[in-house]
């Protein structure tokens, strides 16, 4: 399954200084720079990245196959790093590599440096994922081993290749970590190899007094390959990862012991290592010696960022290699290319993010749906025509409608990636980092499903895939009180409000980091579906309803006409001759409440615009004149939400009324609720007829 090709070590080692231990020598200006690094900047985690810079060292020279002249060559080992705070050895290594200069390494941490405390996703600099928030890094690495045997399935093993993963005791303990593992083993990730960077020692204490679980055996039970090592020992680091690319079964974790701060001293000279203060302060402020830590690693103190001579000469050949590697993989990849260019087409499409031409607006859908089972009717058609698309539920898929997907296609399993559906099981967080991983590897289209209220589950998953700007779709249905009888514990109230925030909140690019869409009805979900696969550079969630929603009328008689305007984030569906005497608003469902409501409201003469606003993100981004245009000034609005009152605050203003739900629901039928709480048009009369009369 797998087209490795080895460095020759011996024959570089040759080349190398006769008397020098170049693999030493090679770890230990990673320390050095590491233990800089933080020192320098006053601030970072030396002790750790110290620690794994052995394993880090063969990885990179010995194992990781990439081309140095082309970092996103689609065929490159991926390596995810988990513990973000360990950046400085992953700068050092990647200094060692030629992505990084000395002078970046010395602006760690610093006001626009490409050295920020924790790596931030940048391929082109060697950086696979943003991480930073443990847990996450080591399940990304999961999507992408996911990934990569989805296009192996289409386009043949010479597709194939490695996903590195390093994670630590904080890692190992988060509970994203038992849905990775489960996952991966489930299965038979064998393209999956983590490095388990066992120090003992963790921010504030040892890992003896927060847990005594047997790491390996918990691996082996979840159906992993487990490896113990010495992991300072870089003889048993390369056994171990020479048995861990050849595996075909299994994903592998090896899991090494290693010298938290290997090779720091204090000042009498004594050793310094295994310390916990190391974890996240300089060693000179956790009482280390940094002069004679150095001298002890072989530096010069007075020229500590150096990368030395022979380390450099060794990692000049050491790239040598791997474009050699790169370069023999791509004449075959040519040779594949041109006898079958209908699979290269294929494999170009997959890798643009573009995908083939739908006609969202010529959906048909049954009247009256559920936007759930609309957006199941759109899955559909996605699952026909889109081949590269992945579609994952987190043991929802009949109730999210993902199942409009899978009923095309088939689920994941062992030795078989000939589907397109991840049955995660029920772990949402795992769910959404595992499609960022999926993303990040590209030539994916990633989209998972759940019930609204778990997004609660997913959201630091979804803030790194904003943050990341990776353009994963988030299929969340049973948006409201409306699920009813399921009670408050199934009820979303806060979270729309909540995502919401994602859409205020911009990118490093100065966009909105995500989309959210509630769409009002079937025609509108078409559409939202439009936006979410066009989207490449952000998330798009769809929020949907459990229950059916009434078709929205339309002035011009051509509702699809109308929801296209979906993208402008909100739009008026139905209008009056002249100015209004008042302006309704709503997402979701609730608009349709405000149609029924406006029919009573017009018997006393008065003048009412409907106004859907499935994305206030959107909205925002219009012109002035647009906004307006929908809501222009001096004219009344009420607004009518299922989430709390706040969510449609900023649309409106201090001086709109809300009618939102502002407390947790309650377990009863959805009609009732609707009754009880306030969501009919006899209400939306009511309370209409009480603002205005206090308006005037
Ligand atoms: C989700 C999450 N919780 C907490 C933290 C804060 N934090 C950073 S590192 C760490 C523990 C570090 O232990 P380990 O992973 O063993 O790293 P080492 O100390 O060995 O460098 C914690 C709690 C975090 N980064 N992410
Ligand atoms: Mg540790």
């Amino acid at each position: 399954m797998n087209n490795y090709i080895f460095v020759d070590i011996e024959k570089l080692n040759k080349l190398s200084l006769m008397n020098i231990d170049i693999n030493k020598r090679a770890a230990d200006n990673i320390r050095i720079l590491s233990m800089s690094m933080v020192e320098k900047s006053k601030s970072g985690h030396p002790g750790g990245a110290m620690g794994g810079a052995d394993f880090i060292h063969i990885l990179f020279s010995e194992f990781l196959n990439f081309d140095p002249k082309d970092p996103d060559w689609i065929n490159r080992d991926r390596f995810f790093l988990d513990p973000g705070h360990m950046s400085p050895m992953l700068y050092s290594i990647l200094a060692l590599t030629g992505r990084f200069t000395v002078d970046e390494l010395k602006n760690f941490r610093q006001w626009d440096s490409p050295t920020p405390g924790h790596p931030e996703l940048d391929v082109q600099r060697g950086i696979e994922n943003t991480s930073g928030p443990l847990g996450q890094g080591h399940t990304m690495a999961v999507g992408a081993a996911i990934a990569e045997r989805f296009l192996a399935a289409r386009f043949g093993e010479l597709f194939s290749h490695k996903i590195f993963a390093y994670i630590s005791d904080g890692g190992i303990q988060e509970e994203i970590s038992q849905g990775a593992g489960r996952l991966a083993g489930f299965l038979g990730l064998a393209n999956l190899v983590m490095f388990y960077d066992s120090n003992d020692i963790q921010l504030s204490t040892e890992t003896s007094s927060v847990t005594s679980e047997d790491t390996g055996m918990k691996y082996s039970s979840w159906g992993w390959n487990v490896i113990h090592i010495d992991g300072n020992d870089q003889e048993q680091i390369r056994k171990s990862l020479t048995a861990a690319v050849s595996q075909k079964e299994k994903p592998t974790i090896i899991i090494g012991k290693t010298i938290m701060g290997k090779g720091l001293l204090d000042n009498e000279g004594k050793s310094f290592e295994r310390k916990t203060s190391t974890h996240g302060m300089p060693v000179s402020e956790a009482g280390g010696s940094v002069e004679k830590s150095l001298i002890n690693l072989g530096a010069d103190p007075a020229d500590c960022f150096s990368i030395f001579p022979e380390v450099k000469e060794y990692y000049g050949k050491v790239l040598e290699n791997k474009a050699k590697t790169a370069s023999v993989w791509k004449t075959e990849q040519k040779s594949w290319a041109a006898s079958n260019p209908e699979l290269d087409n294929k494999l170009h499409e997959y890798y643009s993010g573009e995908f083939p031409k739908i006609d969202f607006s010529a959906i048909v859908q049954k009247e009256g749906s559920a936007t759930r089972n609309a957006s199941a009717t759109v899955l559909g058609i996605l699952a026909k025509n889109v081949g590269n698309m992945i579609v994952a539920s987190a043991d929802l898929s009949n109730s999210d409608k993902t199942d409009g997907f899978l009923k095309n296609t088939h689920a994941f399993k062992k030795d078989d990636f000939s589907g397109a559906f991840l049955q995660t099981g029920v772990s949402e967080l795992t769910m959404a980092a595992v499609m960022n991983g999926m993303a990040l590897h590209g030539g994916i289209i990633p989209a998972c499903g759940t019930f609204f209220v778990f997004s609660d589950y997913m959201k630091p998953a979804v803030r790194l895939a904003c943050l990341m700007g990776l353009p994963v779709k988030y299929i969340w249905s049973h948006d409201a009180f409306r699920v009813g009888e399921d009670g408050p514990t199934h009820q979303p109230v806060e979270q729309e409000a909540q995502l919401r925030l994602m859409e205020h909140l911009k990118n490093h690019h100065g966009v909105n980091s995500m989309i959210v869409l509630r769409p009002a009805d079937s025609a509108e979900t078409n559409v939202a579906w439009k936006i979410a696969m066009e989207n490449k550079t952000t998330p798009t969630a769809l929020i949907l309803s459990r229950q059916n929603i009434k078709d929205l009328p339309s002035d011009r008689n051509n509702r699809i006409a109308d929801a296209l305007q979906t993208d402008k984030g909100a739009y008026i569906v139905q209008d009056c001759s002249g100015t209004p005497d008042i302006i309704l608003i709503a997402c979701g469902s609730e608009v349709a409440t405000l149609v029924e409501g406006a029919i009573l409201l017009r018997k006393d003469n008065l003048k009412i615009r409907i106004v859907s606003a499935p994305s206030e993100g959107l909205f925002r981004n219009q012109p002035a004149s647009y906004r307006d245009s929908i809501l222009p000034e001096g004219v009344p609005v009420f607004g009518l939400t299922a989430g709390l009152s706040v969510t449609l605050q900023g649309l409106l203003g201090p001086k709109g009324a809300i009618w939102g739900l502002n407390s947790f629901g309650y377990s009863a039928p959805y009609k009732v609720l609707d009754e009880k709480l306030g969501f009919t048009a006899d209400n939306v009369y009511k309370k209409v007829r009480e603002y205005l009369a206090v308006l005037k």
